[in-house]
């Protein structure tokens, strides 16, 4: 299909130029930043909500998903969800069965489901999944869920794209709890812990919500609520001796607690939601809680600042981009770079030296 019938085939939100116009995006095919130029007006016209949601393998991340389709497919909402799975590159596809079955399953007509092959993503795997979420946004879709398997920087990186952030974590990993402890998902707005049917997820939830309250400098807040008399003991309050317990002060080693800390109002303070994905349990309160981050977000200014923010790093991209492209194809940089190679090699140039002559050389405007 040429790209003037996919560009027109999506204005008429024909869902064959979709899937076109998906694959020439995520293979950075020729053309793809027309589709996404021609595509820019609609993006966040439409009142697209973005979520991701991330987690161990197995957390039960496509069983929520499903459960939340229902429950937006109920209001009326159309949705899209990508799965993205960095993990397959290693596992050499063995999910795809999964995915295979997954896009089967989707018959319905509000909603799409793609998964995404994340092999060799050039731009980048987090911004090749934004972009496809672009196409998925400029096409109308009500929400957006983007579904990737893993704790790792990269996962979140993905997961990130997204305006709310739903981390699932089970009683059984200990890989979610440890990622966390070493801060790297301190960043979810929403934190779920699946499968709370088995033993161990009152713990894993207090956990969680005590590592988070440590990183407020607010630990123990579920023991002791703001609004809650304290007990004394001592002269101190109950927080301050547990506390103290801990071996930590929460003034900033001053040793003195200056009372409850309540967190501004324009912070986002994570809720640690118990769900039973597979029974259905707990989704009202995750639909709950997705609304109220999204009216936060909304609310502070923060939707528009992060949409701003994202529109210069993309635009900061795409001409990054093409000046590297620029410079080595259409500049005698790369020529340059081919004589002096011996002289790096031998150790007579650093290529520091070398790469300032090329510098300067494009400056100068020396074009092939
Ligand atoms: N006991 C119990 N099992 C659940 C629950 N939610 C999901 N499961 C089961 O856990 C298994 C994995 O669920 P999935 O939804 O495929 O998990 P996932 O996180 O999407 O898995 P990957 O995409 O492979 O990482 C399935 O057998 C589900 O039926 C739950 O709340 N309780
Ligand atoms: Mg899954």
């Amino acid at each position: 299909m040429r790209l003037e019938a996919i560009l027109e085939g999506l204005d008429r939100r024909d869902l064959t130029s979709l899937a076109r116009a998906i694959s020439v995006v995520e293979n950075q095919r020729d053309g793809f930043d027309r589709v996404l130029s021609h595509l820019h007006v609609r993006i966040g016209r439409g009142g697209a909500r973005r979520l991701g949601i991330t987690g161990p393998p197995g957390a039960g991340k496509s069983t929520l998903t499903a459960q939340l389709i229902q429950r937006f497919r109920a209001q009326g909402l159309t949705l899209a969800v990508i799965a993205v799975d960095p993990t397959s590159l290693f596992t050499g596809g063995a999910l795809l069965g999964d995915r295979i079955r997954m896009e089967a399953a989707s018959t319905d007509p509000g909603v799409y489901i793609r998964s995404m092959a994340t092999r060799g993503s050039l731009g980048g795997l987090a911004t090749t999944t934004e972009e496809v979420a672009d196409v998925l946004d400029a096409f109308g879709f009500d929400r957006i869920i983007i579904e990737t398997v893993g704790v790792g920087q990269t996962e979140l990186d993905i997961a990130r794209t997204a305006e709310t952030t739903v981390l699932v974590l089970v009683p059984e990993s200990g890989d979610g709890i440890q990622t966390l402890k070493a801060g790297v998902m301190e960043i979810a707005d929403v934190y779920v812990v699946n499968k709370s049917d088995r033993p161990g997820a009152d713990k894993l939830r207090q956990e969680v919500e005590v590592m988070l309250g440590i990183r407020r400098g607010n630990a123990f807040r579920h023991i002791a609520p703001h609004h809650a008399p304290r007990p004394r003991l001592d002269g101190r309050t109950l927080k301050d001796s547990l506390t103290v317990a801990v071996g930590r002060t929460d003034r900033g080693g001053t040793g003195q607690s200056a009372g409850p800390t309540v967190p501004p109002a324009d912070e986002w303070e994570a809720p640690v939601l118990a769900t039973v994905a597979a029974k259905s349990e707990g989704i009202e309160a995750l639909v709950t809680a997705l609304d109220a981050h999204h009216t936060y977000l909304g609310r502070t200014g923060k939707l528009e600042e992060r949409r701003r923010r994202r529109l210069a790093e993309r635009t900061r991209a795409v001409v990054n981009r093409a000046v590297r492209q620029w410079v080595w194809d259409e500049t005698r940089a790369e020529e340059l770079l081919t004589q002096r190679l011996d002289e790096v090699s031998s150790g007579n140039r650093s290529p520091y030296e070398v790469a300032a002559e090329i510098l300067d050389q494009v400056k100068t405007g020396a074009t092939r």
